[in-house]
Parts: structure tokens; sequence; C-alpha cells
């Protein structure tokens, strides 16, 4: 019993931690062509300066804080609240141009469903920030995968009310919560995981990109091959399953499956922070390289909201590994 307890806050923080480190392993490359592999190495691995995390880190520890303190149950209201003022707070850390516009008016006032409902013309926003922040949810104890992508969609809403947007959220929680369940270093059955997420998700566009996966990883595609196939851009049904595709390439070893990540190019910080809390959620925080501990910026506060989340307790027998 003592084991598994340890073991689980393990994979908790192993998530979070490995999160953050994507999101700012991958920051300086975001939004270019795919850049020298030799230049992402030298980051990753030789480099000694201080990893700054972005707005995927800062807003996905405002919900870790959130379900901390209300034990794992959402609100809508107040968490609309806390992602709006963590923007106002620090505005800087590179939030979507629609993410931003809409926490400040929700920190002026405006009533988040209407304002999220509003933008892109009344579609709602389809970008990747509903998915980039979800971790958490998934590293929620006792639930089954349905309320997993139930509770995940309700977070998303107060930002992505695009119905690929809230597909991305339940995919990628889905994702953390079998990652969380897997064995280490028994092979991860592709096709069964991806199944499995294919149950919770609602759109056919996002259905047809996950089916793409168990192929691609199959034949052991490239960074290149992924991102041509699935896309690896800011919004949700390309970044969520490229993050995912990165992760089954590599799934038991963290600094592969990251590389593989930023190596796609687009999306960089975005793919590689949900790349990161796959494999952490599986290797737990002992796979974390120590250098990237020392260099992350927030470190210790990212290790205590991940801890403080890992006290919510163990998983329940709701959710069944995959494979
Ligand atoms: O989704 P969001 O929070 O952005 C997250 C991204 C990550 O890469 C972060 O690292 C950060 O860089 O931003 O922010 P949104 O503004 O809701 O969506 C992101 C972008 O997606 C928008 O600025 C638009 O360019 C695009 N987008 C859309 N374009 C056309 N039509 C989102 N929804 C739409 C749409 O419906
Ligand atoms: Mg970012
Ligand atoms: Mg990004």
């Amino acid at each position: 019993m003592l084991r598994t307890e340890l073991s689980w806050s393990h994979r908790v923080r192993g998530a979070m931690v490995l999160a953050a480190c994507g999101d700012a392993l991958g920051a300086p490359f975001e939004g270019r062509e795919p850049a020298d592999p030799a230049e992402i190495d030298d980051w990753m691995h030789r480099s000694t300066q201080l990893m700054r995390f972005t707005d995927d880190t800062a807003c996905t520890l405002v919900l870790a804080d959130h379900l901390t303190r209300r034990r794992g149950i959402v609100n809508e209201d107040e968490l609309a609240d806390e992602l709006a003022r963590e923007w106002t707070r620090e505005p800087g850390r590179g939030y979507g141009q629609g993410a931003a516009q809409l926490f400040a008016d929700i920190a002026r006032g405006a009533a988040w469903r209407q304002a999220a409902a509003d933008m892109f013309d009344g579609h709602g926003s389809l970008g990747n920030g509903a998915a980039m922040r979800v971790a958490p949810v998934g590293l929620l104890p006792g639930l089954a995968l349905g309320a997993v992508a139930g509770r995940a969609r309700r977070t998303a809403m107060v930002s992505h009310q695009h119905p690929q947007a809230l597909d991305g959220a339940a995919a990628q929680a889905v994702a953390t919560a079998l990652a969380a369940l897997s064995i280490q270093d028994t092979p991860l059955d592709a096709d069964r995981m991806v199944a499995a997420i294919c149950q919770h998700v609602h759109t056919a566009e996002f259905r047809a990109a996950l089916r793409k996966l168990p192929a691609l990883v199959a034949r052991a595609a490239s960074g290149a091959d992924v991102a041509g196939e699935v896309g690896n851009g800011v919004a949700a049904v390309q970044a969520v399953p490229a993050a995912l595709a990165a992760f089954l390439r590599h799934p038991d070893d963290v600094p592969a499956a990251i590389g593989f990540a930023i190596g796609m190019g687009g999306d960089t910080d975005t793919i590689a922070s949900m790349t990161g809390a796959l494999c952490g959620a599986r290797r737990a925080e002992k796979d974390l390289p120590v250098m990237w501990g020392l260099r992350l910026e927030g470190a210790s506060r990212v290790w205590t909201a991940a801890s403080a989340l890992a006290r919510l307790g163990r998983p329940g027998a709701g959710a069944q590994p995959p494979g």
C-alpha cells in the first residue's frame, strides 16, 4: 500500500514538473520552422541557461491549485476568475491573442460563458489553450475515464467552447490518466490507448486525427512525418495528437519524447508540455533530468503545487490501464 501511494505521488510530480519542463524547453522554438536538431540538442542537454515557462505552465498551475483547494471539484465561475487574475498578474507569458482578450474581458467583469462563446465570430476558440493546462484533471484520484473527460470539458468551457478544443482537453486529460495508470517498461499498446481516448472525443475531425497515430507509431514515423500527417499548429486538433504521437514514439525515454515533440516545430512549447505531462505520468519524477530541475524557472513552485495535488489521493478502480 505504502509503495503504491509513494509511486502515485511520484507520478503526479513527474507529470507536473515535466509538463513545465516541456513548456520551457519548447518555448524558444515556438512558431518557428523545425529547428536544427543540433540546436535543440544543445539547448536541451548542454545549456545551463534558465528555462523560462510560459502561459502553458502558468495556466496549469492555476488549474492544479483550483482542483487541490476544491478537492477535485470544478467551479467554473471561480476558475474563470482565477485564470483571468493570473493573466492580469503576468500578461507577458506568451498567451494566445484570443485568450489574452478573453481574460482581460473577464477581469473587467464580463461573464465568462458569453465572452468565451463570442470568440472567433461566435464559434469559440479552437486553440489548444484548454488542453495545454488540463494535465491536473488527469491526475485526480478515483475518477473513471468518462468522469475525467467530463471534468476536463468543464475546465475547458471557461475559455474554449469550440467542440474541437473541448475534445482536445478531454483527450489530453484521458491520455494523462491512462499514462499514469500504465506500467513502466512494459510495451505500451498504441492501438488500445488511442482507442480508449477516442471513446471520449465527440468530433469526427478529432477522432480522424487520433486514428492516424497507431500507424505512424508502428512505422516509427519521424517528427516531420507526424507534423505532415496531423499538423503541429496551435489548433487543439493538431497539437494534442502531435503530443500523443511524441509520447507513443518514446514512452519510456523522456528526453527522446520531448526532443521529438520540439523537433516537429510549430507550437513547440505546448506540444512538448503535453508530451512532458504524459511522459512524467508514466515514468514519474525519477526520470526528470537533474539539470532540467535546476534550470526550470519556478521549479519549487511547480513541485509544491504538484505535491499538494498528489495528496488528494491515489487513483480509484474506475479506470483501466492501457495494455
Ligand atoms: O488557445 P489559446 O489559449 O492559445 C494557446 C497557445 C499556446 O501555443 C500557448 O503556448 C500560447 O502561445 O498560445 O489562445 P486562443 O487565442 O484562444 O487561440 C490561439 C490562436 O488560435 C488564436 O490566436 C488564433 O490565431 C487561433 N484560433 C482561431 N483562428 C481562427 N478561428 C483559435 N480559434 C480560432 C478560430 O475559431
Ligand atoms: Mg505558451
Ligand atoms: Mg504554445
